[in-house]
């Protein structure tokens, strides 16, 4: 016999099913499942049956219960996976009974959804890594759901302050709870390099350290003298870059490298100081680089014999579409004097240096189309001419994402104004030293990659939209689940949810669900956060 036809059926409420990002349709049904040692996992495919063996380990754990992982479904008592290929990209069918539960998708995202959806429907208890007593019973309902949008994106900047690999596989685990899919990593910046490439050891034997830990931000210029040891820092092995892109993989989640050029590169510029137009000697600064003069020379040859020798490695380690290549806040004063960079101008027939920081992206455009593969960058791409096949990354407010997608450019919008976690949260007395700004929880959730003033022929071009984590004042793991918590779960239901499903005032008492979680989890979350918008 089982445990859910000998009990007295658990009954449900509304308020008891507090999913985040909300579904598009659910209904509550009467009745309930339980999960028992007899239950048993079915799938057909390796993939999937992988995912539930994952879910089957993280269920014995906390309940001491093993669930068996089978091909085909038994009469009762099971959880199973359909294939239907009629549903949405990404799309996924819930359909609980008492006598067993089903999940239809098209694709393997669409059944990590739907086991994230399950896993929201089980007592906030199932996240914990210990044994607990507990009936593991899921209300019985009907849920269709897919996403808005297919960008939907954490960046990450692990070049101001570096993060261990278990701490972006934690964060990757926190994403997939939200259904977001797209991890941007970005992996350099002035103050640390952090991908290793194996034809230029330097970028991380040199450009992966600096003197201080702390990264005051643009209030200043800590450049140690030359030859001062540099001891903070990190990087990744090409071995560890593989196990996160797999880990992200399994979750759904694609990894967006971004290999910043031709600015915000003075860590490859202290290890190959021949890629600049001065070709001196710097040491990877400890902070506050403004404005960024150190950048790639675009007279050499050699800069982009360099360049396309790292993508290649880089798109190796990534099978994403999109590889990221920067492309913000290039001061060009060096441009303007270089005796290359000057040659260049007359020889490509180019007006100024911001023709030439479009030449410089265009070529690099080329190389990326040439493997397949999409170039992203900051909206500064636009200026001097964008590249023929870019996608634009529109950060200073929404105008580069209304210009590109104009001009039939895919873009992802991601303006300072609802997107920046490196802004306060709450009231600035009482919350850890930020980079400035304010950015709630509400104002997030706010946020609608689709602007007024697009046509619609613009709006098919959104691919979606991100939230940017920049870590110059995140010294600590902690203080960056701090700033990520809970504002992940508001981007994530302004880029799944239809916006006639949002809700603030509901938004707000699911999030207070969501924290009971956390809590389980060990999710440093800003409760201030909520707090202050409430
Ligand atoms: C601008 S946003 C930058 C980053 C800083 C950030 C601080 C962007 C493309 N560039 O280098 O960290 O401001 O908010």
């Amino acid at each position: 016999m089982f445990g859910c036809t000998t009990k007295k059926e658990k009954k449900f409420t509304e308020e008891e099913i507090n999913i985040i990002p909300k579904p598009v349709f659910t209904e509550l049904h009467k009745g309930s499942f339980s999960f028992n040692g007899n239950t048993k996992l079915v799938a057909s495919t390796k993939n999937e049956q992988k995912l539930l063996a994952s879910f089957s380990q993280k269920f014995k754990q906390v309940s001491g219960v093993k669930l068996a992982v089978v091909a085909s479904a038994p009469s009762s008592n099971f959880l199973q996976f359909k294939i239907v290929d009629s549903l949405p990209y990404e799309g996924y069918n819930l359909v609980i009974n008492s006598n067993h539960i089903t999940v239809s998708a098209k694709t393997y995202s669409g059944f990590v959804y739907g086991l994230e959806t399950i896993k929201q429907l089980l007592p906030a208890s199932i996240e914990s890594a210990n044994f607990v007593q507990k009936e593991w019973v899921v209300p019985a309902i009907e849920i269709k759901d897919n996403p808005r949008f297919k960008w939907r994106g954490l960046m990450l900047d692990v070049s101001r302050h570096f993060f261990e690999v278990d701490y972006i596989k934690k964060t990757l685990d926190r994403m997939a709870m939200l259904k977001m899919n797209t991890f941007h990593w970005h992996l350099v910046d002035d103050q640390g390099w952090r991908i290793e490439i194996k034809k230029y050891p330097k970028l991380t034997s040199v450009g992966g350290y600096r003197v201080n830990q702390e990264d005051k931000g643009w209030n200043a210029r800590p450049n140690a003298p030359l030859g001062t040891k540099a001891t903070y820092g990190g990087f990744y092995t090409q071995e560890q870059i593989k196990e996160v892109v797999a880990y992200a993989k399994e979750r759904g989640i694609t990894v967006v490298p971004e290999i910043e050029m031709p600015a915000h590169v003075s860590s490859a510029i202290a290890a190959y100081p021949e890629f600049s137009c001065l070709g001196e000697q710097i040491m990877v600064p400890s902070g506050g680089v403004w404005p960024i003069t150190d950048i790639y020379c675009a007279g050499k040859e050699e800069t982009f014999t360099f360049l396309e020798d790292v993508l290649t490695e880089v798109m190796e380690l990534f099978p994403s579409k999109y590889i990221h290549i920067g492309g913000d806040e290039a001061t060009k004063t060096n441009w303007k004097t270089c005796t290359h960079c000057t040659s260049r101008l007359q020889t490509e027939d180019l007006a100024n240096v911001d023709e030439l920081q479009s030449y410089f992206i265009k070529r690099i455009e080329r190389f990326i189309s040439s493997k397949n593969r999409v170039l992203i960058g900051w909206d500064e791409i636009l200026e001097g001419g964008l590249a023929p096949g870019a996608t634009v990354m529109s950060w200073r407010g929404v105008k580069g994402g209304l210009e590109a997608s104009a001009e039939g450019h895919n873009v992802v919008m991601t303006p300072g104004t609802h997107c920046y976690f490196d802004h306060y949260q709450g009231n600035q007395d009482q919350e850890p030293l930020a980079f400035g700004g304010y950015t709630p929880l509400s104002k997030v959730y706010e946020f609608n990659p689709v602007v007024d003033k697009m046509t619609p022929e613009q709006e098919k071009h959104v691919l979606g939209g991100q939230a940017n984590l920049w870590a110059e004042y995140i010294p600590t793991e902690q203080q960056s689940e701090y700033m990520i918590f809970p504002r992940l779960a508001a981007m994530s239901e302004a880029l799944w949810t239809p916006t006639t499903h949002k809700n603030w005032a509901n938004f707000s008492g699911r999030v207070k669900e969501l924290f009971k979680r956390y809590d389980v989890m060990g999710v440093n979350y800003a409760k201030s956060a909520y707090q202050v918008t409430t």
